[in-house]
This record gives structure tokens, sequence and C-alpha cells, in this order.
């Protein structure tokens, strides 16, 4: 079986991870530009001031992809280029940027597939409550009609937000993203419902703009299952799908949260502030909704813990998924589990519990069309008489690949894969040393490109189309 004609191969990358040029052209500060320079909060102190320059050589990266057959490039825009302040004054030349960067996909035929979102904020509005606040939610919406109004003519993809659990549970429960609380759970809730907000503000004023594009949000994927068939394990398995799946899905897909998590909220003291309004807006939006994408790297393995039910300390740890933690109230921790394998940073490869998790949201969302949005190996990767033989990543891919072609087989709506990362970039907390690129950036010598192996691969599979 070949992948069908009209399934995007891609890759992917978000401004901070790879722009730089942080102070250039009217750029607004981010929250990342100040947290990522707080001593002990990243690796070795890396940030993103430079990054891999993709700002001054993204015609060089492009020109790369287009090299490698790239059918798509998912790329994310930096707020605070668009909107230095966050919902004032529009910057001419951070439109400039983008339109160029829009501009030299399209000269190669490479689909633009936007990001909106992709955690860097800028700085009033992290100052000013963050996502805890509904100001910030409606200078999204402002933003968002911004760039539709700006690249909507060339631009037929958007995602409003990349992984509201990643940022919500870093920044408010470990710590170890902006703003840096820990154990906040009353601002945690909040901050997700203001997202899930902004998200359906910017949706429906897409679809007011009659654009005839495609327009959806992009969630972490990281389905639980039990370790084992205890009925207490099952229970935390299911339980941790509410909160890390279903809390974050249903109001997009259903227009409605979970009832199993509304009502533990609501005994915690939990509950968002929210107006019938806001709720009416998330049931009025749902329908309007193209597609759901899904970043996968690792399912979660889960089992019963017996701790008592409130807050139990969230270890912070260099790494944005790796499994040891205990959940926010006490109820399940995800475990390393002996027969399972693990990359350097202790995060599970498993194409089985992709494929497993692909069935989980079929069952519950039916036919929702899906993107995978990102997808893919952080290595040390090795150099072999200079040249970058990323075998681990390709066989990795080729795994996931597969796990994708049998979901598709299966009728599992699955319109594109992008691989993480198109090119070495900033990881948020593990500097440059963790390495997902098909182009490899040398460090040491002025920020040179380089093909590394599995960017042959990749061509050929988009080539032929997956053919085995
Ligand atoms: C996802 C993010 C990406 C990227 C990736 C790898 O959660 O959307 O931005 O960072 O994870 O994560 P890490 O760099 O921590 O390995």
């Amino acid at each position: 079986m070949k992948f069908p004609k009209d399934f995007l191969f891609g890759a992917a990358s978000a401004s901070y991870q790879v722009e730089g040029a942080w102070n250039e052209d009217g750029k607004g500060v981010t929250n990342w530009d100040v947290f990522s320079k707080i001593p002990g909060k990243t690796f070795e102190g890396t940030n993103g001031d430079v990054a891999v320059d993709h700002y001054h050589r993204y015609k060089e990266d492009v020109r790369l992809m287009a090299e490698m057959g790239l059918e798509s490039y998912r790329f994310s825009i930096s707020w605070a280029r668009i909107i230095p302040d966050g919902d004032g004054e529009i910057n001419a030349r951070g439109i400039e940027f983008y339109n160029n960067l829009i501009d030299e996909c399209l000269k190669y035929g490479i689909v633009p597939f936007v990001t909106l979102y992709h955690w860097d904020l800028p700085l009033p509005l992290e100052e000013d409550g963050s996502w805890t606040n509904k100001r910030t939610a409606n200078a999204f919406a402002k933003y968002a009609e911004v760039c539709f109004k700006a690249f909507g003519d060339r631009v037929k993809h958007w995602i409003t937000f990349n992984e509201t659990i990643v940022f919500c549970t870093l920044g408010y429960l470990s710590g170890a993203h902006p703003p840096g609380l820990i154990n906040a759970h009353k601002e945690y809730f909040q901050a997700t419902h203001n997202v899930f907000l902004a998200h359906a503000m910017a949706v429906k004023k897409y679809k007011e703009l009659k654009q005839y594009g495609e327009i959806g949000i992009t969630h972490v994927f990281n389905p639980a299952f039990s370790v084992d068939g205890n009925e207490e394990n099952l229970f935390a398995a299911n339980h941790a799908n509410y909160y890390q799946t279903y809390w974050y899905y249903d109001p997009i897909l259903k227009g409605e949260y979970p009832k199993y998590v509304l009502e533990a909220l609501e005994e915690k003291g939990l509950t968002p502030n929210w107006t019938d309004g806001e709720l009416q807006l998330l049931q009025e939006t749902a329908g309007m909704n193209d597609f759901i994408g899904l970043n996968y790297y690792q399912p979660a393995r889960v089992e019963r813990i017996q701790g008592g039910t409130e807050a139990i300390e969230v270890s912070r740890d260099n790494s944005t998924g790796r499994p040891g933690n205990p959940s926010f109230d006490g109820v399940y921790r995800t475990v390393m589990m002996d027969d399972k394998v693990y990359t350097k940073w202790g995060w599970e490869i498993s194409a089985e519990g992709f494929l497993e998790g692909l069935r989980m949201i079929k069952e519950r969302y039916g036919d929702v069309k899906l993107y995978i949005t990102e997808n893919g190996l952080g290595d040390e990767d090795p150099v072999i008489e200079d040249e970058i033989m990323d075998v681990p990543r390709i066989k990795y891919i080729e795994e996931h690949l597969k796990a994708v072609k049998t979901a598709i087989s299966e009728g599992i709506n699955l319109k594109g894969y992008y691989a993480w990362s198109v090119i070495d970039l900033l990881s948020w907390l593990n500097g440059y040393k963790k390495q997902y690129g098909f182009i490899y950036v040398d460090h040491h010598n002025n920020l040179a490109r380089k093909k590394k192996l599995s960017f042959h691969w990749y061509k050929q599979i988009i080539e032929t189309r997956g053919e085995e």
C-alpha cells in the first residue's frame, strides 16, 4: 500500500526554537526571552537568542526542504514579531518576514501549515497574568485575525495552539516553563479554559472571514495505558485519559468539558471562572473545527497510587515529557517499565501505543480529520567519518509511519504526517544536545547546515509515497 495522493508529508519547527533574531526588526520581548535567561531554568543556560538563525537563513533552509521533496512545512509565527506588545500596534517588518517565508515555501510548492501559538507570548501579556487572564485570550483573537488577513490568501492550514497541556502543565504545575508556577491548580485549569476560549474566538473569526482554508488545534497525544490488568490500574489509566486527553479534546470537538472532570473540580473548588456565553461559544464553534493535530512521541504507562488526593509535588525535570511524575491529584503516576524501550531522555518508543491511541481517538471522536503534526526521535546523533548516521531516527519514523498506514487502512481519517523536526533546533529545556532534525546544524562552524542520512531516506519515502 502507498500513502494516498492527498496525504501530506511534512516536517515542523517553531519560532522560538529556530528563528533567533530575538530583538531584531521591531520584535517585542517574549516570556521565553526572559525565562530562558533565569539561571538554572534551561540546560546549560541555552536560549533562543540566535537559535539556528532561521530568521536570516530561511531561504537556504527552505531550499533544503525543497531538495528533500518536502510537501509541507509546519512553522509557527512569533506573536511578538507581529504585535510586539501583544495587543497594540502591528509591526510591518514582522508581517514582511512571514510573507517572505510563506512565499519562499510556495515558490517550491511547499504547503505552509502555520501554528499561531507555539509558546512564545509577548512579555506584557505574560506579566499581566499570562493565560490566567482573559485579556490574553482576547488579545490572541485579535492577533489571529491580523494573521488571517495578512497571510490567509496563501496560508490555507491554520493551527491555533500547540500543546495546551504542555505549556499549562509545565507553566502552572511543575514550574519548568513560564510563568514557572508550581502546583497552582486553580490557575492551571483557568489557563486551559482561557486557551480553549481563545481558540474558539479565533475559529469563529476565521470562518466569518470566509478564507476557505482549514483551521484546528494541535494537542499533545499521550494516550494512557494501564501497566497491567489490575482493576485499580485500569481505573488510573482511564482517569489519566480524562485529565490528559479528554479535558483537552472534548471542549474543542464536543463543545463541552467532560463531566467526570467537571464534578471533581467542583468538589475541589477548582472550577475555572467562566461565563455562560463562553461555554456557549465552545458549543457553537465545536463543529467548525476542521481537524485536530496530534503530536505523538510516547504513550503514558500508568499505575494507581494511594497517596491521598491532595497536591503532590510534581518533580521538576529537564525534559518536557519524561515519565515518573505523580498526577497533580495524587490518583496515578506514570512509570517506566522493564519491558519497554526508551530514548536517552527516557521517552518510551512505542509505535504500537501510537496505533492503539489513534483507535481510541476514533472511538471517542468518530471520523474527525487528523494530522500528525509532530513525531520524531530526540537523540545525540552518531557521526561516522563526518557523516551524520542517524539510523535510530530512520527506524523510529519508519515504525511510526507504518502505524499511520495501518490506521489509514482501518479507516482513520489521517491526512498528513509532520516529522519533528525539519532541522536541528533548540529543545526548550535540553538545549542543542537533543537533536531531532533531518538537517544538522554545526554549532562549531557558523551554524552550517548539513544533510543527515535521514534526509535522503525521507526524500525517498516521499518520492515513493512510502511504498514497501
Ligand atoms: C513538543 C513541542 C516541540 C518540541 C518537542 C520535543 O512538546 O511541541 O516544540 O520541543 O516536544 O521536545 P523536547 O525538545 O523537550 O524533546
